[in-house]
């Protein structure tokens, strides 16, 4: 199975990004057999933005199966949503019912089977377990996700009712269910995340300003839930972009791993 990945648009209104982006799709994922978008569509979580990007996406794949799921900027409330009551629980909820609603696939609502192959889906998140020992920070540092004058936007745009290890590990139930649902049915599992499951794919620097950010990257318990389950052989991951390399695989535990957090699509074979 040829399965072309894209994902970390951080669309924010500008159209020529839009006819690159299905340039960009048309030439590469032509022969693919499905396509994985691995979340942050959007920049700032704007519904429009939401809805113009994953059109065009559908379109340029022209009746290859697209499978999304959202990214940390998806869920992003914006000031005139707060004061609406919106959160990021229903951003989320809202952003699987627009993928739905416009003829791809929600895999965060329900796993998905092409021929003998599942796919399942999770934005993924944070518990601070990919927090740097070596800084040797009390984990009240990383909650606030601010360091020197950097903060980490989610501090600002995501409103939770809970903590992020309390969201890691809800998603994370979810995720593990999808999984033991498509188990016996399939030979093979593609799972797809915004966030980083393996800590092993984690840039870290040895810089304070640079590795106190990796924190935000993702969280060993999807590596846990990942590696238990043998039939998952392929990871599909985003979110890590900035200053380091995308658009790779790399077989770890047994799994291949590949990073599409980038807008040029990648193929991946399983
Ligand atoms: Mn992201």
């Amino acid at each position: 199975m040829r399965i072309c990945c894209l994902g970390d648009i951080h669309y924010y209104g500008q159209r020529s990004d839009l006819e690159l982006l299905t340039q960009r799709i048309e030439s590469v994922c032509g022969s693919a057999d499905a396509m994985v978008v691995v979340g942050d569509l959007t920049s700032s979580g704007r519904l429009d933005h939401m809805r113009e990007v994953l059109e065009a996406v559908r379109d340029a794949a022209g009746g290859i199966l697209v499978l999304v799921v959202p990214g940390n900027h998806d869920i992003y409330v914006a000031w005139d949503e707060v004061e609406r009551g919106v959160n990021s629980l229903l951003k989320l909820s809202i952003f699987n019912s627009l993928v739905e609603n416009i003829g791809c696939i929600a895999l965060m609502k329900k796993p998905f089977i092409i021929d003998n192959v599942g796919f399942v889906g999770s934005i993924g998140w944070y518990d601070y377990s990919f927090a740097p020992q070596w800084l040797n920070l009390p984990l009240d540092t990383y909650r606030e996700k601010a360091f020197g004058l950097s903060i980490w936007a989610d501090r600002e745009f995501v409103k939770l009712p809970f903590s992020d290890e309390e969201f890691t590990i809800t998603l994370l139930e979810r995720f593990e269910e999808h999984i033991r649902e498509v188990y016996s049915a399939v030979e093979k599992i593609v799972a797809v995340m915004h966030h980083v499951p393996f800590r092993e794919l984690v840039h870290y620097k040895l810089i304070p300003e640079w590795d106190y950010f990796s924190t935000f990257m993702g969280s060993e318990s999807f590596g846990h839930v990942i590696k238990k389950y043998d039939k998952v052989k392929l990871v599909l991951y985003g979110h890590g972009h900035n200053g380091v390399d995308t658009g790779f695989c790399k077989e770890l535990h047994g799994i291949k791993c590949c990073s599409c957090a980038s807008p040029i699509p990648l193929v991946t074979t399983l």
